[in-house]
């Protein structure tokens, strides 16, 4: 008789083999850790900073290489990393172009006398194209906002130790057709109605472009011979996971690694030898999301430790310890399961936003909305619509807070935008954020674009070929991109997983006219499921509002109208989510900053919450559904048992 244990385990193996042979990314992206053989030095703070404003936009290169003068900065700002919401000069707030950091920063000494120390300078993410220096020699250049790129400055730092580390990093936020998110500048010649020169960006997103550096950056250290990378898929029916550890530098072929994993009091509860293997959690602790499980986000800490053999026979460590949840996830034609059980998404899409800081990460703010997540009982929500920090996530493993990822992807709207070069860096995209968020379990699937052109003819070849380069990068997890197709002309949903629609009655269609949400909301879904038979989310619903205007009856811009719009979908959710709809997420979390434009008062104001985080009368409305079906699972700890009945809009 087949023993089902042992099927799993092979299963998982086989998976993992699957990975290995598809995996086409050989360097890693690990989260730093400080550990007895890693430092970190972390670099935020005020910086030097100039735009450069010239005519041509590039008098920093043209004065700057290789060596950056100081003349570009000789009236340098003291600003933070995001300057478009700092400054009261408005061409700043609307600068396209090269922007310039520069820093001096002190280097312990140690980091540079010993040689078997690697100096890494990682910036967690700069907004769009950055090219970095140390003192004056370029390490590395990046394309792209939202993920996080790196550099090993040991070699420069040591070709003058008596040189103090000055760092410069250049961000352009030029967005063109080939970049992801895709835009386009467009010259405006009218000399009768333009000045010389006069350009606008074009993009097909709303939310504000926030240029410079979002993220935090930092120097780390890791001994010459490292811990590269690390995978692992986990199983939850035998308490597996299986791992797979990359290892770079000079002695990586004689590097002995020993894997140790401790529960959350520190208890060694499995250990394995070697760079690929298998740990077997007896009788483990799975990884459940919020509001399933009396314990969820339970995590294992997973320590590699690599050692080899020094050049006077000293043994050289290095230790990286990865925080490890075990779940699974596998999507059927009507369920999403996690850990073999149904999951129903009911949470909120976000954006990192907020006033002043714009997209620059900041901890109150993320603690906040944690906070109002699960207030809301918001068990889910989607990095609409580009990666989030890494700290965020770690926050929804922590708190087990279920994960849509999605990838910048957003605007694909122009034909030029799904030819050859914007492939290939949609892929090396991919390649990126499934290396930088493989081993996070509230990860579960990647959203590969949102609202794209998905019925232009090239769309379908496009999507195909990055969703199977996704699932080739992780066979682990369904794919799938958020649509505002017509369902039958859609030419990328034969390849996803799961339908995700995102749809505004009685807003952009119907405007006013809240009496055809059900018909067409019925409609939406049957034609979507009865084309794909995939189950469907409902990526994206919702209407403005002004906070504090009232009506009623209800129109649109009044708290009401957004009650009413939210009350007449979770009418249609409740008879679908029977069936095949697993989930629900609102657009969106909280009001946040867009382009200037005539459909938007200092912002979009779909927010169930302000910018400022405070809520709107629809918070309360979808606080007391979230809950009740919360409730209604019956999986509901007994601590979070929530009295519907006390939860009453104001
Ligand atoms: C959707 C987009 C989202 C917008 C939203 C809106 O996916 O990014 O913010 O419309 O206009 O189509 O509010």
């Amino acid at each position: 008789m087949a023993c089902p244990v042992k099927h799993l385990q092979l299963h998982l193996i086989l998976l993992f083999a699957l990975w290995d042979v598809c995996s086409m990314i050989n360097s890693g992206m690990l989260f730093p850790r400080e550990s007895s053989s890693r430092e970190i030095k972390e670099l935020n703070g005020l910086w030097s900073f100039r735009a450069d404003l010239s005519p041509n936009r590039n008098l920093g290169f043209e004065q700057a290489e290789p060596i950056i003068t100081t003349s570009l900065l000789s009236q340098p700002n003291s600003d933070p990393l995001i300057y478009n919401d700092i400054t009261q000069d408005p061409k700043l707030r609307d600068f396209i172009g090269w922007v310039w950091y520069d820093r001096e920063v002190v280097v312990p000494s140690r980091w540079v006398a010993d040689k078997n120390i690697r100096v890494v300078l990682r910036v967690g993410s700069a907004h769009y194209y950055s090219v970095v220096w140390v003192n004056g020699v370029k390490v590395t250049e990046h394309h792209g906002g939202h993920l996080p790129f790196e550099a090993e400055i040991g070699g420069v730092l040591r070709g003058d130790p008596t040189a103090p580390c000055r760092i410069t990093i250049a961000v352009n936020n030029t967005l063109t057709l080939q970049t992801l998110p895709p835009g386009n500048i467009q010259y405006l010649n009218d000399p009768a109605r333009y000045p010389k020169g006069y350009f606008v960006q074009n993009t097909y997103f709303d939310f504000f472009n926030y240029a410079g550096i979002h993220r935090s950056v930092l120097l780390y250290t890791t001994p010459q011979t490292y811990v590269n990378d690390i995978t692992v898929v986990t199983d939850f029916a035998d308490g597996a996971i299986a791992y797979d550890v990359a290892v770079s530098g000079s002695a990586s072929s004689n590097a002995s690694l020993k894997v140790t994993l401790t529960d959350g009091r520190g208890r060694c509860v499995a250990t394995a030898t070697g760079p690929k293997g298998v740990l077997k959690v007896v009788d483990a602790t799975l990884w459940w999301p919020y509001l399933m499980h009396e314990r969820p986000g339970f995590l294992y800490n997973m320590e590699v430790c690599l050692q080899v053999a020094g050049a006077r026979g000293e043994v050289l460590e290095d230790r990286y310890t990865l925080p490890v949840g075990i779940r699974t996830v596998k999507v059927t034609s009507t369920q999403f399961l996690i850990n073999n059980k149904p999951f129903y998404f009911h949470g909120v899409n976000k954006h990192e936003d907020s006033d002043i800081r714009g997209k620059g990460f900041d901890w109150p703010l993320v603690v906040k909305d944690f906070n109002l997540m699960k207030w809301l009982g918001a068990n889910s929500f989607r990095t609409s619509h580009y990666p989030y920090d890494e700290e965020i996530l770690h926050m929804c493993d922590r708190h087990g807070i279920v994960v849509i990822d999605e990838s910048p992807g957003v605007g694909i709207r122009d034909i030029r935008s799904f030819g050859n070069a914007s492939l290939a860096h949609h892929l090396d995209v991919m390649g990126e954020l499934v290396t930088r968020d493989k081993n996070h379990p509230s990860v579960v699937m990647w959203s590969v674009a949102n609202e794209p052109a998905s019925e232009m003819p090239p769309a379908g070849l496009y999507f195909e070929t990055v969703i199977a380069h996704t699932k080739a990068l992780d066979p682990t997890r369904p794919v799938t991109y958020v649509t505002n197709s017509n369902y039958a002309r859609d030419k990328g949903a034969p390849f996803v997983d799961v339908i995700c629609v995102n749809s505004y009655l009685s807003w952009y269609h119907d405007p006013g006219a809240l009496e055809v949400i059900s018909l067409q909301l019925n409609t939406q879904f049957e034609e979507w499921y009865g084309k794909y038979k995939k189950p469907i989310i409902q990526s994206e619903y919702g209407a403005d509002v002004v906070p504090g205007l009232h009506s009623d009856p209800p129109v649109m811009f009044s708290e009401e109208y957004q009650v009413m719009v939210l009350r007449s979908y979770h009418e249609v959710f409740d008879q679908k989510r029977k069936q095949y709809v697993i989930g629900e997420l609102i657009w969106n979390f909280a009001d946040f900053m867009t382009a200037q434009g005539v459909t938007r008062v200092v912002g979009n104001k779909k927010g169930i919450f302000t910018r400022q985080r405070q809520p709107k009368a629809g918070a309360y409305t979808l606080r007391e559904r979230y809950w009740r079906i919360a409730n209604e699972t019956g999986l509901l700890p007994p601590w979070t048992k929530y009295p519907c009945s006390q939860l009453r809009s104001p």
